[in-house]
């Protein structure tokens, strides 16, 4: 997946940061600890100077970290200060003073000095909510509250399931395409709905991802899930390829199609962002597609070939009635390649029209 939508929970430094506290990390047992014997904790990640300078008073320690001994320090009152790298816990006890100047609109003392710091520093910190049994991390201005494990995983589940059933409908939906390229019956109405499809696929393929990026440890199941739902080729790459407009680049529409809202996934802004304008009667255009999607179904096929073939002749209807003379002239292919794409394009009209 090329796209990320402009998320700040998609942000790099967020997903570097929030690595280290998923299940399965030192860090994240340490947490788990206290959330299970109902304590609250502050906690600071960094040792570097800027950071350091909100540090009053506590205990210096520097002991190696391990989710037992950050249990214990833990039931202190104040903020445990880990190094950088996870490693050590050097304070313990500490009182954090950032400037009082800085806004938060948390309520307790230990979420609103959590939420300061680290606007004050750019750094990492975590607190957990003794009242509210919640672990919420600060970075930068970045507020995140984590979720239940379990919480995360039947969302994630959920989520499978569903995009379990639009792939299936995706899948007809494709082949349905096909029959109608090769028929030369489609229209830009068609066209519209299938990238509606397959854009609603990636976005839900999206949610799960950043489950699994959540679940750290937890998320291996899912994401083995995942993987083998998305294996598939990249059809909507294939799709736009086929159905641009004339001079429309390929990779700013899908950048245009992933910032849509969900409310203007609908086939006259699809139309728009194809290039083709949005006159009233616009759904009812028939096109025609270039054919780089049902190439690319016929078996050890190279990119570079399918390119040549569609330089070459332009649309499906002239390759498929391409002479085994005239598919040997273009480039990259002979006798032979010219023979498997006229197979292969048979065999793929057939069990698009038998579907
Ligand atoms: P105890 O002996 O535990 O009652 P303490 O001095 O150990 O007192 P804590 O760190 O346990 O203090 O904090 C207890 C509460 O006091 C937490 C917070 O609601 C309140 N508190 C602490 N510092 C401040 C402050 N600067 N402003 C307002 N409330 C504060
Ligand atoms: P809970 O949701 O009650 O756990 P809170 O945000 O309401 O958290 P409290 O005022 O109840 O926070 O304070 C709880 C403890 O947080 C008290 C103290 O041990 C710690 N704490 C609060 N402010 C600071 C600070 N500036 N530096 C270090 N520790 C602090
Ligand atoms: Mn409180």
């Amino acid at each position: 997946m090329t796209k990320k939508r402009q998320d700040k929970l998609w942000d790099p430094k967020f997903i570097k940061t929030i690595k280290k506290l998923v299940p399965g990390t030192p860090l994240r047992e340490g947490l788990e600890n206290i959330l299970r014997a109902k304590m609250g904790v502050l906690v600071l990640v960094g040792n570097n100077q800027p950071l350091l300078d909100v540090v009053d008073g506590g205990f210096s320690l520097n002991c190696e970290y391990t989710p037992a001994g950050f249990y214990e320090l833990g039931k202190m009152d104040g903020a445990l200060i880990l190094s950088s790298d996870l490693k050590h816990i050097i304070y313990a006890n500490a009182q954090l003073v950032p400037d009082s100047r800085i806004p938060t609109t948390e309520t307790g003392t230990r979420h609103r000095t959590a939420e300061r710091v680290a606007k004050q520093t750019g750094g990492l910190v975590i607190a957990i909510s003794q009242r509210r049994n919640l672990i919420t991390m600060y970075l930068g201005d970045l507020r995140y509250t984590l979720k239940d494990i379990t919480v995360s995983l039947s969302r994630a589940n959920q989520a499978l399931q569903t995009l379990e059933k639009y792939c299936k409908v995706l899948v007809r939906s494709l082949t349905n395409l096909s029959a109608l390229e090769f028929e030369d019956f489609v229209t830009l109405l068609d066209v519209a709905e299938i990238i509606i499809r397959v854009e609603q696929v990636s976005r839900i393929a999206m949610e799960i991802e950043r489950h699994v990026i959540e679940l750290g440890s937890e998320g291996r199941l899912v994401s083995m899930q995942l993987e083998e739902l998305m294996a598939e080729q990249d059809d909507m790459e294939l799709l736009l390829k086929d159905y641009c407009f004339n001079g429309c680049q390929v990779q700013e529409v899908r950048e245009q199609l992933a910032l849509l809202p969900e409310e203007s996934l609908e086939p006259y802004t699809i139309c728009r962002i194809l290039g083709y304008g949005a006159t009233p009667n616009i759904l009812d255009v028939p096109v025609v597609p270039h054919g780089f999607r049902v190439l690319r179904r016929i078996p050890r096929l190279p990119m570079s070939i399918v390119e040549n073939v569609v330089t070459h002749f332009k649309t499906l209807p002239c390759i498929y009635s391409a002479t085994i003379a005239e598919l040997d002239d273009v480039e990259g292919i002979g006798e032979v390649r010219a023979k498997t794409i006229k197979d292969g394009l048979k065999r793929v009209r057939e069990q698009a029209l038998l579907d």
